[in-house]
Parts: structure tokens; C-alpha cells; sequence
């Protein structure tokens, strides 16, 4: 790194103030958990192996369509990304991989940025496409649709489009293309709700055929937005039946923030997983819609319950289970970096909560229909403080103990706001 970094001494300064009291909290919680007969220490090693990745766009400041309010020493272009990336990293150990999105992340040499970010300890996962936004200088406007549009030169081009991603994800050590379209209908008669999707199956074939033979493609769904009357892949049950069509590569990808109300996306993830399409997932919260919260933020019980179907599965090992990770956020009034920091952890949180449920017991109280005591396993789990168990794992990974408070005490924006004087433009984070 070129410009300013949190320095080693002041980590080990900043975790030297808290190792006693931690050290205290470990035990304590490691004694209550060996009388469930828990190891703590094998708790804590499979904390250290738990990752999520970044999406570069994430670390700039979100908005919505009304404002953007920019902070002094946000990231102006990639490599300044892949700085704040490699320090999440650094101070919170969990975020060992980068989710690019192109154009955004366009660049003349992806060999050298996978060895700059390869520098900082960071590799690359799925690679995002983008037709939701026109790009100067395109020859067709996405206003009207992308791999769905009824213009087939407009579906070429987008098509193309994720072609290319592909090709750049080979160069970056990527293994799958996540696909979310903004393509649907503002009003009711004006998209031909069957053709609309037969379409998007016809260029997600073409899509499809262009994948490594080690590769996977992600189909995100989404209710609304920007298309408020329909949406070409709305919900789970049109992306599995187009990832059924598709083939085997072709996987759904749950965005929290992507459904309606009071939707239980819990079962959802175990449908999917029981026909072996459970591609991802985009972790985030919302009281409303989309990606408006921090993942953990308003329903962590729920975030928990997500994690417990995924243990389940990993326990039962079903066929094609290899979930990928990542956070999508918009951070609109915070420094995005702290909101990335503590995302990661409430990951963690909600991983490890669902790795302490006593599933035999769980188990047995099911097949009893007893239905208050099923419930009290996943509650006793999930009302377990594993703050212990993730300051260690960060700790022992090399990390911060604190990573907020350290963050903040190492002044890292301001040393940025002076490294990276703010230029006119910068798209970074208007998600
Ligand atoms: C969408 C969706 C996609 C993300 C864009 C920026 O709502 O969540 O995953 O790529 O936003
Ligand atoms: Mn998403
Ligand atoms: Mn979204």
C-alpha cells in the first residue's frame, strides 16, 4: 500500500488494552459451553475459516435516488477500493474476498490488479454484471430492458456484456457470474409477462453456454426496483425454475433485501438447498426493501435462522451445496468501512450461533411435536453471547479485537480525505 495503512504496533497496542478482559470472557464462556458439551476451541477454529466477501462497490457511500452525501477520503477509483478491502480484512479477518462489478471495476490489467489484491492477502469471488445502467458510449440503451428487451441487438449487447465479465473473472481467479437484470414493467399491459421471460431464458442459455466448465452462474432475483409494476425474475420460484432450465451451472442467489414483507426466507433457503440450487447469497437487513440496512442490523433472529438452515444442510452434506457469500449494503450515513466491519462480525455471529444448536436434541423434540421445546434450541443458541468466541478467532487470525474501536483510533479516513482529494463524478456506491 502506497498511502497510509494501520500499522502493526498500533493493532498490538490497541489488542494489548483488551486481552486480559478477553482472555476472562473466553474462559467463562468456554466453561458454560463444555457443560453443553461444546468445544469452544473448535467453535473458534471454524470462526477463522469463515469468510464473506466485499463488493468493491460496497466501500464507497450509497444513496438513494434523492442524495448522496459523500464523505471527505472515500475511494475515487479501484486500487483505492482494494485499500479499504485489504483493511476491513485486516482489522475484522473475515472479508478474504473482493466481489467486483463491471463496468465499475473496469481496468486495463486485471493480471495486475489480482496481484495487488493477491499483495494485501485478498482473492477474488463472483463477478457482477451490469445492465441496469447505460455506460457512455454503448451503442443500445438499457432504459427499456437488457437480456429480456424486446430488441434482440439490446439482448446481444447484454449478452455480451456477461461474456465479458466471464472472460475478466477467468483473469481474476473468479468461479461464477451473478446476474441481476433491473428488467420489468412500470405499467400493467406494457411487457408481455411470458415472452418477457422467454426471452431472458433464450440470452441466459447463450450466457450459460459461454461458462468455464468450473464455473457457476448466479440468477438474482428481486421483487421491485427499479421496475415498480412487474419484474422479470420477481422471486425464488421464477429463478429456480430458470436455474431448472438452465442446467447444473445455474444457481439461485438470495439477496436478503430482495423480497416481500414477512416473506419467510429461511424456508426459501431450504427450498433451494433441497434442489440443490442454493448458488449465494447477498447479506444485508431491511425493514422495508433492498439493501437500505447493514446485514444483522433490525433482525439478526432472522439472519440466525438463515444461518441454522445452512448448518442443517452442511450436517446432511446435500449434493451441489457450496454456498457463496457476500455482503450487498448501501451504506448511506455511515463511514462504509465500519459498516463493513461490523456486518462481517454479525455474519460470524449468526454462523457461529448455528453452530452451537444441539441438533440431536433440536432433532428430538421435533419428532416428539413438542413444539415450545424445538423452539427453545435455535432460542438457547441464539441468546448465547459468542462475542468471546469471535474477538479470539479475530485475534488469533491477526486481527483487531475491537475492530471499530481500532479503526477509529487509527484515523485511517483522515489520513485518506488528505491521500485522495476528492474528484468530480465518482460513482462509487449510487446503488
Ligand atoms: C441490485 C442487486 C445487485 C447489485 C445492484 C447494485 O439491487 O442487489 O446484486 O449488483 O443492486
Ligand atoms: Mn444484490
Ligand atoms: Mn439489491
Amino acid at each position: 500500500m502506497t498511502g497510509f495503512f494501520i500499522s502493526d504496533d498500533l493493532l498490538k497496542s490497541e489488542n494489548a488494552t483488551r486481552k486480559a478482559a478477553l482472555d476472562e470472557d473466553y474462559a467463562a464462556l468456554s466453561r458454560a459451553l463444555a457443560r453443553r458439551g461444546i468445544d469452544s476451541e473448535a467453535l473458534t477454529r471454524s470462526v477463522m475459516a469463515f469468510g464473506v466477501a466485499v463488493p468493491t462497490w460496497g466501500v464507497g457511500t450509497g444513496g438513494t435516488r434523492f442524495a448522496r452525501f459523500p464523505s471527505p477520503g472515500e475511494p475515487r477509483h479501484l486500487f483505492d477500493k482494494l485499500e479499504d478491502c485489504a483493511t476491513i480484512h485486516r482489522l475484522a479477518r473475515a472479508t478474504p474476498t473482493l466481489s467486483p462489478h463491471f463496468p465499475w471495476d473496469a481496468t486495463s490489467d486485471y493480471a495486475a490488479l489480482r496481484e495487488v489484491a493477491a499483495g494485501y492477502g485478498l482473492a477474488f469471488d463472483a463477478v457482477n454484471s451490469n445492465t441496469f445502467q447505460d455506460q457512455p458510449n454503448q451503442e443500445h440503451s438499457y432504459k427499456f430492458g437488457s437480456l429480456s428487451h424486446v430488441d434482440r441487438s439490446v439482448r446481444a449487447q447484454a449478452i455480451a456484456h456477461n461474456i465479458d465479465c466471464i472472460a475478466i473473472g477467468e483473469q481474476l481467479g473468479s468461479k461464477a457470474l451473478t446476474v441481476w437484470i433491473a428488467d420489468g414493467s412500470n405499467f400493467a399491459g406494457q411487457s408481455n409477462l411470458t415472452l418477457a421471460l422467454d426471452r431472458y431464458l433464450d440470452s441466459m442459455a447463450e450466457i450459460y453456454a459461454a461458462l468455464p466448465a468450473d464455473w457457476r452462474v448466479f440468477l438474482e432475483h428481486k421483487l421491485y426496483e427499479p421496475a415498480f409494476y412487474s419484474t422479470v425474475i420477481s422471486d425464488w420460484g421464477t429463478s429456480l425454475a430458470a436455474a431448472q432450465e438452465l442446467g447444473p451451472k445455474a444457481q439461485c442467489l438470495v439477496d436478503l433485501g430482495h423480497h416481500a414483507p414477512n416473506v419467510n426466507i429461511e424456508q426459501i433457503v431450504a427450498r433451494l438447498i433441497r434442489f440443490g440450487k442454493l448458488g449465494g447469497f447477498h447479506f444485508n437487513d431491511s425493514k422495508y426493501g433492498d439493501d437500505d440496512l447493514d446485514a444483522g442490523s433490525v433482525e439478526p433472529f432472522r439472519l440466525f435462522l438463515v444461518f441454522n438452515e445452512l448448518i442443517d444442510a452442511e450436517r446432511r452434506g446435500p449434493k451441489g451445496f457450496a454456498p457463496a457469500y457476500m455482503l450487498d449494503q448501501s451504506h448511506n450515513v455511515t463511514d462504509p468501512i465500519e459498516s463493513l466491519l461490523q456486518s462481517a462480525i454479525e455474519l460470524q455471529r449468526a454462523y457461529a450461533q448455528a453452530l452451537i444448536v444441539d441438533r440431536v436434541a433440536l432433532a428430538a423434540a421435533q419428532a416428539n411435536s413438542d413444539a415450545l421445546g424445538a423452539h427453545l434450541e435455535p432460542k438457547r443458541a441464539f441468546t448465547t453471547d459468542v462475542s468471546p468466541i469471535l474477538a479470539m478467532a479475530r485475534l488469533r487470525a491477526g486481527g483487531a479485537i475491537a475492530p471499530i474501536e481500532t479503526y477509529r483510533a487509527s484515523n485511517y479516513r483522515k489520513h485518506k480525505a488528505n491521500e485522495r482529494p476528492a474528484v468530480a463524478g465518482t460513482s462509487a456506491g449510487i446503488v
